[in-house]
């Protein structure tokens, strides 16, 4: 058999606004599309297949300085084009890209959460077939149907045949040819294979290892659980696999892109120990970031063994320090659980927090919170200060399509039209929503947000203009802060072990020996210091993305939209294309 086809799969660039989040730093691929692509790479008829990551690309561009598919077509002409369609900020550009590789006569298929949830937006916007839900089996039942000896055609009659997909007929009627099951065994699918991005432009600062998929909780704002149900997992040995195959590429920083890494904890204890003895037998020196619930704090065994594998980071979705807010949103958890599970966290690792702010209530919730935006941000602040939470982002509640939160404030009439909030300004940063019946304003809300952030990293107005990039903070600690700083945190944890041991003496504990009194503070001092000097450097490169990101903001046209929305009520919400599916 000749091969003789080509397949570029294309992760859509962010906007700019988004390229300022503190997330689209950290260059990290799609693990999804790649993992698709990796199901596909030994077809008979495939010559080439490879990926471009438009958020990370150098290679040829067009008069806008966007990467130019015209050249990569010139190149080597793709016969099918795939989408990452799983984030609603890069939709625009994703619809945009798609229709070009529709006008080159190449068959486009996309899939991720945004299509998935509206897929008739995708098939009237250059997307010729929407894959729901995973897409790993799916995509090699496509392609018997689309490849014949002719080449590539979309053969819409035979489309009908696979389960778990959405196109348009001849006639142009919608066809969704129904739910397909999902994938049962993780660990027959071949691994995600990173080296067919090309065009790099930098070294990817975190690789991501997929190990599972779902998620047992089933919060009102987010699609994970709708998507995926509970959470399933590949075993340790594939992941263990995965992670050394990407280790063996020279990379060390590793990023679980689990929603919950430790849902099942005596796996996760089982793999994070596999880890740690590979970390030891090879002498790697590895760097994991993995989100968890704040539950893991409540299991030692677990954080030793994280300890033990090397997560510096925990991601944890803390979300609100309001319990009214807590409930409407079906977290899960109270406030005060928050707090103590994370001051007890932050021994062990640096904490990134993701927090909601201005948490639409529900209106059948007779106990919504009905507190002003300022006691609201109070509670934040102190929150953050209790919690020992190294670094913060406090984002708008977003109407995520195929959401539950979307649903509800759909029927509340409550969503801002999208020809004036667009799919762009779904990421977090900007509000899309109505917060009027929560009896907030709209523009002190959105103001608030960026105060926040503002706050946390840049200071007040007097710390912005004197110390600016934090240069009095970085000159203390290098200068006379730090023999202060470690030599306070050493008498604090020398005193706090005396105590201890003195306690363990009167109960007849001998575990407490002069190294633990004299050599374990010294070296958790140590640590204090590190932490200082690296929560400086986060605090002084997110101070810079914040106020870059803020240009753009107060340089936008979002304002005014807003003020045209809410001044003129125009909350004519039979919005465009909600009532896809
Ligand atoms: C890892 C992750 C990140 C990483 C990396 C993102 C990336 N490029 O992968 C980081 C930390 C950078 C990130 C950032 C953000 N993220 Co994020 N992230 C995730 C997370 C937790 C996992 C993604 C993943 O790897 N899933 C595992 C793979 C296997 O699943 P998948 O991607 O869905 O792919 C499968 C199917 O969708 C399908 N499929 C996908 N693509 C294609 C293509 C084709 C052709 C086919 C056939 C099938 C197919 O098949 C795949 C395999 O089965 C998801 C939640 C989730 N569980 O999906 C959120 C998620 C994708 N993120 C989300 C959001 C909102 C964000 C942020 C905007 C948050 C923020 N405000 O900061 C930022 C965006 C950054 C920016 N610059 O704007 C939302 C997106 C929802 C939406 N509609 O927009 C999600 C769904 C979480 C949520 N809140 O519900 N994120
Ligand atoms: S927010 Fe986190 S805990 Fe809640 S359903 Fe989503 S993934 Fe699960």
């Amino acid at each position: 058999m000749k091969r003789d086809l080509t397949i570029i799969g294309i992760i859509p660039q962010y906007p700019m606004h988004s390229q300022q989040n503190i997330y689209a730093r950290i260059k990290m691929p799609s693990v999804g599309l790649l993992s698709i692509m990796s199901q596909i790479t030994h077809h008979p008829r495939i010559k080439e297949i490879y990926a471009i990551d438009e958020n990370n690309y150098n290679g040829p561009q067009d008069s806008n300085g966007l990467p130019g598919h015209f050249f990569l077509q010139d190149r080597q002409p793709a016969q099918i084009a795939l989408f990452y369609g799983g984030m609603s900020n890069s939709i625009p550009r994703m619809y945009s890209v798609a229709t070009q590789y529709r006008s080159f006569g190449a068959v486009t298929i996309a899939g991720g959460s945004h299509v998935d949830a509206l897929p008739q937006e995708a098939l009237r916007s250059g997307v010729d077939i929407v894959v729901h839900g995973e897409g790993e089996e799916t995509i090699a039942e496509l392609l018997e149907i689309l490849i014949s000896d002719s080449g590539v055609s979309l053969n819409r009659e035979r489309l009908h045949q696979v389960q778990g997909i959405s196109f348009l007929d001849e006639s142009g009627k919608y066809v969704f040819t129904g739910k397909r099951k999902p994938i049962d065994d993780l660990d027959e699918l071949a691994d995600p294979d990173l080296t067919l991005i090309k065009f790099l432009k930098k070294r990817w600062s975190y690789l991501p290892i997929n190990r599972g998929r779902g998620c047992n909780w089933n919060c009102e704002f987010c699609i994970v659980n709708k998507r995926y149900g509970k959470y399933k997992f590949a075993s340790v040995d594939t992941t263990l696999r995965q992670l050394i195959k990407y280790a063996d590429l020279g990379y060390s920083n590793f990023f679980f892109t689990d929603d919950n890494f430790a849902q099942n904890p005596a796996d996760a204890i089982a793999l994070c120990r596999k880890i740690g003895d590979y970390k030891r037998n090879f002498q790697k020196k590895l760097d994991i970031v993995v989100q968890v619930r704040s539950e893991v704090a409540e299991n030692d065994e677990l954080i030793e063994a994280m300890r033990f594998a090397g997560v510096s980071m925990l991601a944890i979705g803390y979300e609100s320090p309001i319990n009214e807010e807590l409930r409407a949103m079906r977290k899960g958890v109270t406030a005060e659980k928050l707090i103590a599970r994370s001051q007890k966290l932050s021994n062990y690792f640096y904490l990134h927090g993701m927090f909601i702010f201005g948490y639409p209530s529900n209106k059948d919730d007779s106990k919504s919170s009905s507190l002003t935006i300022k006691q609201r941000a109070k509670y934040y602040k102190e929150f953050f200060k209790k919690s020992g939470i190294d670094t913060i982002q406090v984002l708008n509640a977003v109407p995520l399509p195929g959401s539950d939160l979307r649903a509800r404030l759909e029927r509340e009439d409550r969503l801002l039209p999208l020809s004036m909030i667009g799919w762009d300004k779904y990421d977090g940063l900007f509000l899309c929503y109505d917060p009027r019946p929560d009896g907030l304003d709209a523009f002190d809300l959105q103001n608030m947000l960026c105060l926040l952030m503002k706050k946390k990293y840049l200071g007040g107005f007097i710390g912005r203009k004197l110390n600016y990039g934090n240069w009095l903070n970085w000159t203390y600690i290098a200068t006379i802060g730090f023999p202060i700083e470690f030599g306070e945190s050493y008498v604090r944890r020398f005193i706090h072990n005396l105590r201890e041991k003195t306690k363990a003496r009167k109960q007849r504990r001998i575990d407490w020996t002069a190294r633990t009194i004299f050599y374990v503070p010294l070296a958790n001092a140590w640590k204090d210091i590190k932490r200082i000097w690296r929560n400086l450097f986060v605090k002084t490169y997110a101070g810079a993305i914040v106020s870059r990101w803020l240009k753009i903001y107060h340089e936008s046209d979002y304002n005014n939209r807003l003020k045209r929305i809410f001044t003129n009520n125009k909350m004519t919400n039979s919005n465009e294309s909600q009532r896809d599916t």
